[in-house]
């Protein structure tokens, strides 16, 4: 019964990658709760629900153990970038910061907030800021970087502007650098080498304000999606607060692949910015909870997975230019077309 119900049109299938354990944890959590709710129709044996429970919780925290087996064993194969960056790129108050937090928590091992998040009239974050990820208290670094930019803003002209992030992308800005970013300042680099070039970029959205988002926001990413094409640097989309937007999905994170709206809002998004679904990753970062929870940390790490495995296809690029030392963009792939 729950299959049934549960199949989707097929555009959302990438999006079904834990289709196994997430029907078997909602089929369990759903005979758990009708059991509950009621008891008269049918009846289970208390013992028999913590079992179900126990069954439920130990293959997600095992999905859970996988994603972070790949992600601590990454390596980037390319001499030239030991560790490869990925920028995210979003409106103001999108969740970039909370993005890197709640990764950084994942490995900590509990909520953290490194990098300063909040509401505010301009973007909270100041600062081009790269991050690197520390697999625990005091332990080392891993491979990969990922950098916080300041929020893009609706109007021509205010905060960080398309040419600062392009700059970014290209290597030319050092950590810690404020905008605006120019060709005069002394620690603007002139010559960036490959490591410090963007291997991947992230356009992150909010899921409660796609209808929302202001024509002006829109050509800007396009803006930078044509640059970036051009480069043949992979681009993925990170949808944050899926919370905000579904009642369902905030009493539930499990019913994230099962949420028409969000569907609906995903597939909008792709076509307003000319995306495939598969580059899509939905999110719900660390916001007002004190504690990490296992379905949260999956979507989290889902993400950085999509991200390093898109990276690899960059390096890929790297290295092949590297071999046949040509400066044309051919072999490259972006994933926007
Ligand atoms: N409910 C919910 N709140 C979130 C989520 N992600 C971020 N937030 C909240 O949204 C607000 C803005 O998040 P930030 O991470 O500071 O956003 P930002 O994109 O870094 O913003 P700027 O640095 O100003 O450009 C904060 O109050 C976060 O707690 C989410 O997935 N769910
Ligand atoms: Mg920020």
């Amino acid at each position: 019964h729950m299959r049934s119900e549960s199949s989707h049109p097929a555009a959302l299938s990438p999006l079904l990658f834990l289709e196994p354990v997430i029907t078997c944890h909602i089929t369990l959590t759903c005979v758990l709760c009708e059991s509950l709710e009621r008891p008269k129709s049918i009846k289970f044996s208390s013992e028999l629900l913590t079992h179900l429970f126990a069954i439920s919780s130990f293959v997600t925290s095992r999905v859970k153990d996988e994603l972070l087996e790949e992600i601590r064993n990454y390596k980037s194969l390319t001499e030239t970038v030991e560790e490869p960056r990925i920028l995210l790129v979003g409106q103001i108050g999108a969740g970039k910061s909370s993005f890197f937090n709640s990764v950084n928590s994942i490995f900590r091992g509990h909520v953290i907030l490194q990098a300063t998040s909040g509401y505010g009239d301009t973007s909270v974050s100041k600062r081009y800021r790269t991050y690197p990820v520390q697999d625990g208290k005091g332990g080392k670094s891993l491979p990969y970087v990922l950098s916080d930019t300041m929020g893009l803003e609706n109007g021509d002209g205010e905060g960080i502007q398309v040419e600062d992030i392009i700059s970014v992308i290209k290597g030319h800005v050092p950590d810690l650098y404020e905008a605006p970013i120019t060709a005069h300042d002394d620690r603007y680099r002139e010559k960036p080498c490959q490591a410090d070039k963007v291997q991947c970029v992230v356009y992150v959205l909010q899921a409660d304000n796609i209808h929302i988002v202001k024509k002006s926001l829109l050509q800007k990413f396009a803006k930078i999606r044509s640059e970036v094409n051009s480069m043949g640097i992979p681009q993925l989309v990170l949808v944050t607060k899926i919370d905000e937007a579904c009642t369902k999905v905030r009493k539930d994170l499990t019913k994230v692949y099962r949420s028409r709206y969000l569907y609906e809002k995903v597939i909008q998004l792709g076509k307003t910015l000319g995306a495939p679904i598969s580059s899509i990753s939905l999110v719900k970062s660390y916001s007002s909870e004190t504690e990490l929870s296992l379905n949260v940390d999956i979507l989290i790490l889902k993400a950085l997975q999509q991200m390093l495995r898109a990276t690899d296809a960059c390096l890929d690029d790297v290295k092949l230019k590297c071999r046949t030392e040509t400066t044309s963009s051919e072999g490259f792939y972006p994933l926007f077309q």
